[in-house]
């Protein structure tokens, strides 16, 4: 199939220019659907087909839009998610009626929960047998109410082009997230005649600009501070404002801490001065111990999740907050805010930058040096032969000069990949943060694959993680995709081991992995399949990765009870970390 030209909109995502109201020949619901995506600049669909979606599957058959078949709904959310996360678009994924759509919910709750634009279409039984437990019938819309950032059944094929241009708006502006459009069967054959539809969103009206009032006095506030840190999140990723969190930070001379979801929103090698990493319950005790020590935070497009905070009562106690963020629901939700600025954070950014003044902030600055140097992200050195996690990451970053793009499970690995992997670039680090949704790294790498074409993608994933949808290597070996899975597998759901390690008495209850051979299940998917045991050979079989042209899993054996560190424990203060074999 032809790839349409270039239409897709600009990232960051920009709000949709008005349709314009042009006359058309009758067509059917399917017809209609596929003129607004088509207009809505999609370029790639992701999708898996059912009977109540077939009308429509019909349509994309010779449409000039890219499809990728998943081999389980679930995968080809998470490939619309890995999509968007890795270009800045909406992703966009078809499946059918009740079983396809039941599947599909992890995925959007995943979206959702991460703030990542999606839309979702999904068959939905005839509106005439709707309710009559119909086959493959599911609430769908209710189902999922609580997983989208909004969502709607079609009733009639007249309102079908309204209600698709709405969501493709709503997905991609203000705070985004997915959004889902139910589509009955008979709204999908049937016909009708007029223009592509208008959007009537009177009551959704995203803020982008801040008030200046407040952008002013959040100037003075940190022009004044000793010891301000800016916390940077999601949102500055989202919005596109990471050249000017840059400019912020090196102007006004302050030190940025990233989450989970804001790695690379600052260059970690080319800034490294700047940068203190991760912060949280798994990050950097430099980054913890500066925002517990900071007299000012800088929240951006951060939500002060309780994996970042610790303890409320004594989440940086010294500090007065600042937070920047375009969801006003996010504001005081979980920490007292002292200058709330609602609005997207390039735009606030762009209208605080002229008034911030450089200082100097030695004491600062040499403090954190300090901390730094007594308490880096480090491991001890495993015995010969043998492997350590944190070692298989700091290999890939040097062989891809931290220049891949980064998928993860979830899990032990993905706290490894987001300390040891250097951040540098925004939309390098694709994870499931909010939702920490196992099996979420190999589709989006897939997604992210198929975004991005000639940057290399890494799914850096657990033997747990990878197991729950390894059935899409079938999709990454059809379509030739690049995508390169490296397993630390460690025998175990290593997170849960560690909790179990630590709080329950080593009672290691289902957590034990028996695994397959997963370079003979790569193999047998049509993939490469290495398998590595010993260290002296990961240089070499990590190059040859790389240099492989079509997918390949990497099967790291890993030394099964190594522990993540520094951690917070749950009810902890971010200061009270334990270091483990670090400090
Ligand atoms: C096993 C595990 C361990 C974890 N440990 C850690 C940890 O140690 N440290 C850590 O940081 N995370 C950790 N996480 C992730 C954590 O659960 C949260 O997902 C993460 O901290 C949230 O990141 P965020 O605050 O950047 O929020 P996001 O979920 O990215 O939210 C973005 C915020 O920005 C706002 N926003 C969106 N668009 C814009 C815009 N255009 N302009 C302005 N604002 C905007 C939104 O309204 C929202 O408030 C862990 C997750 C797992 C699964
Ligand atoms: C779908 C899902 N089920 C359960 C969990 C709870 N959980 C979090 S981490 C983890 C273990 C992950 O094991 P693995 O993927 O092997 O990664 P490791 O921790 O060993 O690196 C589990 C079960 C989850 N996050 N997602």
């Amino acid at each position: 199939m032809a790839t349409r030209p270039q239409a897709a909109p600009s990232s960051p995502p920009q709000p949709a220019e008005p349709a314009p109201a042009v006359a058309q020949p009758a067509r059917t619901g399917a017809r209609l659907l596929l003129d607004v995506l088509l207009e809505e600049g999609v370029e790639v669909i992701f999708g898996f087909s059912g009977g109540a979606i077939l009308p429509t599957f019909d349509v994309l058959y010779d449409a000039p839009i890219r499809f990728f078949m998943s081999r389980c709904e679930q995968g080809a959310g998470h490939m619309a998610d890995g999509y968007a996360r890795a270009t800045g678009k909406v992703g966009t994924v078809v499946v059918t009626s009740g079983p396809g759509a039941t599947n599909l919910t992890t995925a959007l709750a995943t979206a959702y929960m991460d703030s990542i634009p999606m839309v979702a279409i999904t068959g939905q039984v005839a509106t005439a047998a709707i309710g009559n437990d119909a086959f493959q019938e599911a609430d769908v819309v209710g189902v999922t109410r609580p997983v989208t950032k909004h969502n709607v059944l079609v009733k009639s094929v007249e309102d079908l082009p309204r209600i698709l241009r709405e969501a493709y708006h709503v997905a991609r502006t203000g705070r985004p997230g997915p959004v889902l459009v139910d589509l009955p069967k008979d709204v999908q054959v049937k016909t009708a005649s007029g223009s592509n539809g208008e959007m009537n969103l009177p009551g959704y009206r995203p803020r982008v600009k801040g008030n200046s009032r407040q952008i002013r006095l959040a100037a003075e506030a940190i022009n004044a501070s000793e010891r301000p840190v800016l916390y940077v999140g999601g949102g500055v990723i989202s919005a596109g404002a990471s050249a000017e969190l840059r400019q912020m930070a090196r102007k006004g001379h302050i030190p940025v801490t990233t989450t989970l979801l804001g790695m690379g929103a600052i260059d970690e090698v080319e800034d490294a001065d700047l940068a203190l990493n991760m912060l949280g319950m798994h990050g950097s005790a430099y980054a913890n111990f500066a925002v517990q020590a900071s007299d000012m935070l800088i929240a951006v497009g951060a939500r002060f999740d309780d994996r970042v905070t610790g303890k409320l009562e004594t989440f940086a106690p010294q500090a007065r907050i600042i937070h920047i963020d375009v969801d006003p629901s996010s504001i005081s939700k979980n920490v007292d805010v002292d200058i709330p600025v609602v609005g997207d954070a390039r735009s606030v950014l762009q209208d605080m930058l002229p008034l911030i003044e450089y200082r100097e902030r030695a004491a600062w600055f040499g403090q954190i040096a300090r901390w730094k140097a007594q308490y880096p992200f480090q491991y001890q050195q495993a015995a010969e032969g043998t492997i350590k996690p944190q070692h298989v990451i700091c290999e890939l970053g040097r062989l891809t000069g931290n220049d891949a793009i980064i998928t993860t499970g979830v899990g032990q690995h993905q706290m490894w990949a987001a300390q040891f992997y250097r951040w540098r670039f925004p939309r390098q680090m694709i994870t499931s943060g909010g939702l920490g949704t196992m099996g979420y790294g190999l589709p989006a790498a897939i997604g992210a694959c198929i975004g991005v074409p000639g940057r290399p993608v890494i799914d850096i994933d657990g033997d747990g993680s990878f197991l729950m949808t390894c059935n899409e290597l079938a999709t990454a070996a059809e379509y030739g995709l690049p995508v390169k899975v490296v397993i630390l597998n460690n025998h175990w759901q290593g997170m849960v081991r560690q909790w179990q390690e630590l709080f329950f008495g080593r009672r290691y209850m289902a957590s034990r992995m028996v695994n397959p051979s997963f370079a003979k299940v790569a193999e047998a998917f049509g993939c490469t399949g290495i398998d590595v045991r010993d260290v002296r050979d990961l240089p070499d079989a990590i190059a040859r990765m790389l240099a492989a042209p079509g997918p390949v899993v990497m099967d790291v054996h890993v030394e099964p009870e190594e522990n993540v560190y520094p951690m917070v424990a749950v009810g902890k203060s971010l200061h009270e970390m334990e270091m483990g074999g670090m400090a």
